[in-house]
């Protein structure tokens, strides 16, 4: 298989980026798309495309999708109740686990809604239980990368019509996240006027409507024991997985 990478940016600046995991003869049909993608993009024609097309020499890992759950919310109030709900579950299990204390569960959520609202991340911040940052490089993140979807997968999520292809997108990075060993992921749109986000967790991906305002700027958090960092980083980065 081959991986291909697009990216896209105007007078220096970021304005799109996807990724694919194609068979030989896909490269040109799946090349074009990626470049009509990027001409087409909500930011803007770029003045920069940079398209990557490399053969995968390890093995690729199939991963079954985490269940789309839709959750309606019409206030960030009460959406963001919600999320902090669904990560408390998760996390609680990791601190009693770790001996930690429960109490302090809040301040770390405060914490990665405070980093997500602060939007000048490329990538996503990882957070350990103590609320301590574990990105190599603060201010970029780490990015997920060597993902796609099969046709199938895409297919039936675009099927739906209040589904588009930022689930499709998300969909692959947080079942990979999820499937590498992160307790959770909370993620809001870096898209104004997407308000709709999501947390992640192996009981699945629970997409949030109205989880920021419009207008305000998104982010990535993985929520993480702190052990075995680098080894999750590569993974995140360089493992090849195709979610179907
Ligand atoms: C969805 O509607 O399922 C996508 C949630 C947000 C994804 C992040 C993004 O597209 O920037």
């Amino acid at each position: 298989m081959f991986s291909l990478k697009m990216r896209a940016s105007r007078n220096g600046n970021h304005v799109s980026g996807a990724e694919r995991l194609v068979n030989e003869e896909k490269i040109e049909k799946i090349s074009s798309e990626l470049i009509k993608r990027a001409m087409s993009h909500e930011n803007g024609v770029p003045d920069f495309i940079n398209l990557k097309i490399e053969k995968v020499t390890e093995k690729i890992n199939k991963l079954k999708h985490l269940e789309i759950k839709t959750v309606h919310s019409t206030s960030k109030e009460n959406s963001r109740n919600i999320a902090r709900n669904l990560l408390k579950n998760e996390l609680e299990k990791y601190y009693l686990k770790n001996g930690k204390d429960i109490e302090k569960i809040d301040e770390l959520i405060d914490f990665a809604f405070k980093i997500i609202d602060a939007g000048n991340m490329r990538g996503a911040a990882i957070l350990d239980l103590d609320g301590n940052r574990l990105e190599n490089i603060l201010e970029r993140g780490i990015r997920v990368k060597n993902i796609d979807t099969t046709e199938e997968l895409s297919e039936k999520i675009l099927k739906d019509s209040s589904l588009t292809k930022r689930t499709v997108d998300a969909i692959a990075i947080a079942t990979k996240v999820v499937n590498c060993g992160v307790i959770s992921e909370l993620c809001t749109s870096d898209n104004f006027s997407y308000t709709t986000g999501y947390v992640a967790t192996n009981d699945g991906y629970f997409r949030i409507l109205n989880l920021k305002d419009k207008g305000q700027v998104g982010g990535r958090v993985f929520f993480v024991e702190n052990s075995k960092i680098d080894e999750l980083y590569d993974k995140l980065e360089n493992m090849p997985v195709i979610v179907y």
